[in-house]
């Protein structure tokens, strides 16, 4: 699947260094050592509801991260998945009359403008689960000779040969090694915030016949008017959805990759479920590292189709608004925080930015060059946005120069925070 396009990243004096990420399996921050070659994997969206302002949240969030270790001097393989075919989105369409595939190649073209506005450096690789189908079938069908994965017999109205992964068995292989997954290595959830959790979010704990009411679904076999594809021994159907993001990140990127990133809505089940399945298929842990992007609200409350209260991108875009003030108010948030999406943000994004624009014009060479060591120094720290916005805004506060440093000053807020002036 092709990406979206992004303008060439301006080259800075100087160069970032060591920086701290808050590691969700470690619950404490760790120190990333500057290293030649980085790699990341960003859970990417379903396509429905595209793109709402807390997808767009967690986007700049990795994009941050993205170009804090570009200014390190590191190359980054970054990919991204698409869920293109998924009971969410079936439902959607079903619910709305429309072609699964229609609202999702709609929902994707929305998406890629929207990111493409915002300024986010697009994934080396833009991996539709359908496209991955071939390569999960294979991951699958090896889970099940190893004695990893079972079938379930249909109760119910299912059909027989819905494929699980046993988490039991994957705890038990290599037990000796320091490096083994265990569940709750992630979320360090106890069994039944799990149980509670893996219901809302995808799971089906309450399936009959299953060996541990928490394993997850690796594919299930074909049902009247759902979309199915070759499953070569496991028969036709559809990939679940934690094997998809483990199978496109293991054949693109390295076992382990440096950071799995998402929504903190993520921790558990999927990103405990997608190391899990890592870990049986290669033996390697999925990722050195998982950061989580806290969740966008609004008004107070949740965001969702059902409330009617969803602010999308590229409604905002179409109502005039300028795209970088939608990134100033996101990079407003730190992005571990839980936050809310009002008018008020947008109204200080806009003033915000507005300003930025004025001190451009004054700004000065040597006192630019003192900013970008503050910028980077927030920045290395855990990713904290505000306090570079913050820098920002005291150094335009006190402007009074020549203008010789307009453009480094452009430059910065392109570089480091994608924001163009
Ligand atoms: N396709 C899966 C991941 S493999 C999925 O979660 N899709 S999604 O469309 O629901 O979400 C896309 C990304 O946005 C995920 O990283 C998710 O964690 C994040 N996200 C979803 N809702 C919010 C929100 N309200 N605030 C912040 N991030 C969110
Ligand atoms: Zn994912």
């Amino acid at each position: 699947m092709i990406a979206w396009n992004s303008t060439p990243v301006p080259e800075l004096d100087g160069t970032q260094s060591d920086i701290t990420l808050f590691d969700t399996a470690l619950q404490e921050g760790t120190v990333l050592e500057r290293h030649p070659e980085r790699s990341l994997y960003v859970c990417g969206i379903t396509p429905y509801d595209a793109t709402h302002l807390g997808h767009a949240a967690t986007y700049v969030a990795f994009d941050l991260l993205n170009r804090t270790w570009r200014d390190a001097g590191s190359t980054v393989s970054y990919v991204q998945n698409v869920t293109d075919v998924d009971d969410p989105l079936l439902e959607r369409a079903t619910a709305t009359g429309v072609d699964w595939r229609d609202l999702a190649t709609e929902q994707i073209a929305l998406f890629r403008e929207d990111m493409e506005a915002l300024n986010v450096l697009p994934p080396d690789h833009y991996v539709g689960a359908v496209e991955a189908v071939e390569w999960i079938v294979p991951a699958v069908e090896d889970l099940m000779s190893r004695g990893l994965a079972y079938t379930v017999p249909g109760e119910g109205g299912d059909p027989d040969g819905d494929v699980y992964f046993s988490l039991d068995a994957a705890a038990l292989l290599d037990e000796d090694d320091d490096a083994r997954w265990f569940l709750g290595q992630v979320s360090h959830l106890d069994a039944d915030a799990m149980v509670v959790l893996s219901a809302e979010r995808g799971g089906d704990p309450a399936r009959p016949h299953k060996r541990n009411a928490l394993d997850p679904l690796l594919w299930r076999v074909a049902r009247p008017a759902e979309p199915n594809w070759p499953g070569a021994t496991l028969g036709d159907g559809r990939p679940g959805w934690h094997i998809e993001c483990a199978v496109i990140a293991h054949r693109y990127l390295p076992a382990p990759f440096t950071v799995q990133g998402g929504g903190s809505d993520l921790v558990f089940p999927h990103h405990e479920m997608s190391a899990s399945h890592a870990w049986a298929s290669s033996g390697s842990p999925l990722a050195q590292h998982y950061a989580h992007a806290g969740m966008v609200g609004y008004d107070g409350g949740k965001m969702s189709k059902s409330r009617g209260n969803l602010v999308l991108v590229s409604k905002l875009r179409r109502a005039g608004v300028d795209p970088a003030a939608i990134r100033v108010a996101i990079l407003a948030h730190h992005y571990r925080s839980d936050w809310s999406w009002t008018d008020a943000v947008l109204e200080e994004a806009v003033a915000r930015l507005a300003t930025w624009r004025s001190a451009a014009a004054l700004a000065d060479r040597a006192d630019v060059a003192r900013l970008l060591a503050q910028v980077r120094e927030h920045l290395a720290d855990d990713l904290d946005a505000p306090s570079a916005l913050a820098a920002i805004d005291a150094w335009a506060a006190g402007i009074h120069g020549d203008g010789s440093g307009r453009q480094e000053f452009a430059d910065l807020a392109d570089a480091l925070l994608g924001v163009r002036l």
